[in-house]
């Protein structure tokens, strides 16, 4: 049996890309009989500011997400990030042992910081750190992320390897899985780029709670090219993610896309898919108001949650006060 565990940042709006490359494959992995943890990193979201008011509403929201995506927390660990202290203190311990050089090659850091200067937090600096420590607390195996989380899960790697050379085998050394189709979804606005939620633009992405309306309005403006075919190339990064989009939505592979756009334009293909899109989340949005509106049950499974990962947690942080010589 193989643990598998996973994390998703309280951010407010969660897109269609997280849905697919984060939520969707955690649905997936829980009836293989493995042991599944799926927690809301809400430390990691206050790498940057914060409303706390919102970040509240925030955290409640992912976890509904989850549910309605069809967790269950009887098969999955679903949790709340903040309650189990052992992420902040593993956290520390492994701050001691990563260097700056590391931590300053990772691209997400590199991204978030351009242009801030030295006024960056600390925090969005050593997120990396956290998230190791994340992974390594459970001793689990398998990480499944989008491609972008790929180098902090590495790191995760070498945390683990150095661990165990110098204080003896402590942590499992955990594998990335990133899912192929799905993975990555571009920005439907600049589909050389992913489409992420922090985007300046709302053009940018479909949130899973978007409207019709609004859905129908973003995927007519999206950007494709000229050539006006329906066909799935790399080369055209526009048209190629809207049918990869088709594809998820619709669990059509993509030549039935294809041979059903045969000789006609992007107009149609753009609508259909619009209508699609919204037909697959229409569902999604209705259970996540009805979790929304029992905020207790969904209280009531966090808090559950938190206590059996902090049964796990607190052992793990037993044998890593040993082994480096702060127990006495
Ligand atoms: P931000 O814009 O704040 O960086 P984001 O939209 O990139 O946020 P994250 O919270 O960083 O989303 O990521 C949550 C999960 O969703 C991660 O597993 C990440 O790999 C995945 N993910 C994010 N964006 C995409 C995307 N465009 N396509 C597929 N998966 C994605
Ligand atoms: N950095 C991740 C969220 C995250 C995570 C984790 C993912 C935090 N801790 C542990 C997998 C495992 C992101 O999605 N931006």
């Amino acid at each position: 049996m193989s643990r598998i565990l996973t994390a998703l940042q309280p951010s407010g709006i969660l897109h269609i890309g997280n849905y697919f490359g984060a939520i969707e494959p955690m649905v997936g992995l829980q009836t293989t009989g493995n042991e599944n943890l799926l927690f809301v990193v809400d430390y990691h979201a206050i790498t940057v500011t914060q409303d706390p008011a919102r970040l509240r509403q925030n955290i409640l929201f992912a976890a509904a997400t989850y549910l309605a995506a069809g967790i269950d927390p009887k098969q999955t660990l679903l949790f709340q990030q903040s309650r189990v202290s052992e992420h902040t203190e593993l956290a520390w311990i492994l701050n001691c042992m990563v260097r700056m050089g590391e931590l300053e090659r990772m691209t997400q850091f590199k991204d978030k910081a351009k242009g801030k200067g030295e006024s960056v937090s600390v925090g969005l600096f050593d997120y990396p750190v956290l998230m190791a420590a994340d992974i390594l607390l459970y001793d689990t195996d398998v990480v499944p992320v989008g491609h972008d989380q790929k180098q902090h899960v590495e790191l995760a790697r070498d945390i683990a390897e150095r661990f165990n050379k110098q204080f003896g085998k402590t942590f499992i050394v955990p594998k990335p899985e990133i899912r192929k189709q799905g993975a990555r979804i571009a920005a439907l606005d600049e589909p050389e780029k992913k489409m992420s939620k922090s985007a300046a633009s709302e053009k940018n992405y479909i949130s899973i709670m978007d409207d019709e309306k609004t859905v129908l309005k973003k995927i007519k403006a999206a950007v494709t090219d000229s050539q006006g075919t329906v066909r799935f190339n790399e080369s055209r990064p526009g048209i190629t993610n809207l049918i990869t989009i088709m594809s998820l939505v619709t669990g059509k592979t993509v030549k039935e896309i294809e041979n059903s756009y045969a000789g006609r334009g992007y107009g149609d293909f753009k609508i259909d898919l619009a209508a699609q899109t919204t037909a697959f989340l229409s569902p999604l949005q209705e259970k996540i108001r009805g979790y929304l509106d029992h905020p207790d049950a969904l209280l009531k499974i966090l808090d559950d949650g938190a206590s059996r990962a902090k049964t796990i947690a607190s052992k793990k942080m037993e044998e890593v006060r040993e082994k480096i010589g702060v127990k006495l």
